[in-house]
């Protein structure tokens, strides 16, 4: 297989990288840190490719796909990985650049390359987009706002992507995750503030970027005519909270 990951620099991305490479398959990774992209592409071989790429940028996705060389170009699993979450405070303190940075990202970065791939795995009549959920897209939690309504959207659209996919060959699922540490995923939320990040995952077991890329690796090798729609996970220690209720 052809494997296109997003996001590949860094958690989720760089872990699927190495599962689908080190199981025989061709591997795309972009991202926009370069020199992680080359120093993951020479651990794994020539099987991997670095394809520089900010998701932000319409242009530079249409260049990126252009420029692939023809044994390349037969993508048969996209994955769009690559997003973020930006800050943690309620909505009328937010930053409105925090939240127009996740809407480009998670939302307009995953449906234009998805726009851009599809086409040729249509004409194929196969092919996999996993899109990169969260449970965030499915239960509110304070500060989640608008990362929590872009999640929410890439289920929509990938269950609308089913509806739309029916009677070809190619297949879409919304991954969904739960806690997961080792990745720069709060590093990068909480700005920097390494400490702020590392607390909340203290006294918990989460899931790993390996769990995430085994879950990737399993739904891209089920037989052809298995679609996983949706798939959620949650380490054991992540429960749900009650109902908030502000008592006069
Ligand atoms: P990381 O921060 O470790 O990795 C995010 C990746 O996205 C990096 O490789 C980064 O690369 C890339 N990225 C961010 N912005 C852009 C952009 N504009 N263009 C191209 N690439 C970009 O996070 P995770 O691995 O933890 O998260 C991966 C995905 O999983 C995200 O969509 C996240 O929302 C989702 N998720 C994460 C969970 C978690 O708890 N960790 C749980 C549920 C979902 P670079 O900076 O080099 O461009
Ligand atoms: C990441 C999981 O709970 O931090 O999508 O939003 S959470």
């Amino acid at each position: 297989m052809i494997v296109f990951i997003t996001g590949a620099t860094a958690g989720f991305g760089a872990a699927m990288a190495r599962t689908f490479a080190t199981n025989g398959h061709r591997v795309l990774i972009a991202g926009r840190r370069a020199d992680r992209l080359d120093a993951i592409a020479a651990e794994l071989g020539a099987n991997v490719r670095t394809v520089p790429l900010d998701v932000t940028d319409k242009a530079a996705i249409h260049a990126a796909l252009d420029a692939l060389p023809a044994d390349w170009r037969d993508i048969d699993v996209l994955i769009n990985n690559a997003g973020l979450a930006l800050g943690i405070k309620p909505a009328q303190e937010a930053s409105l650049d925090d939240w127009d940075t996740m809407i480009a990202t998670n939302c307009s970065g995953l449906v234009t390359m998805t726009r851009a791939v599809l086409p040729r795995m249509v004409e194929r009549n196969t092919g996999l987009v996993i899109n990169l959920g969260s449970v965030a897209g499915a239960y509110p939690y304070p500060g989640g706002n608008v990362y929590g309504a872009t999640k929410a959207f890439v289920d929509q659209f990938t269950l609308n992507l089913r509806a739309d996919l029916v009677g070809t060959g190619v297949r879409a699922t919304n991954l969904a995750p739960g806690l997961c540490g080792g990745t720069e995923f709060s590093n990068v939320r909480f700005k920097g503030d390494d400490a702020a990040a590392a607390k909340v995952y203290e006294g918990t077991t989460p899931l790993t970027a390996e769990d995430i890329a085994a879950t990737a690796y399993w739904i891209a090798t089920l037989p052809p005519h298995v679609n996983v729609n949706s798939i959620e996970l949650m380490p054991t220690c992540q429960g749900f909270s009650p109902f908030a209720i502000k008592r006069a």
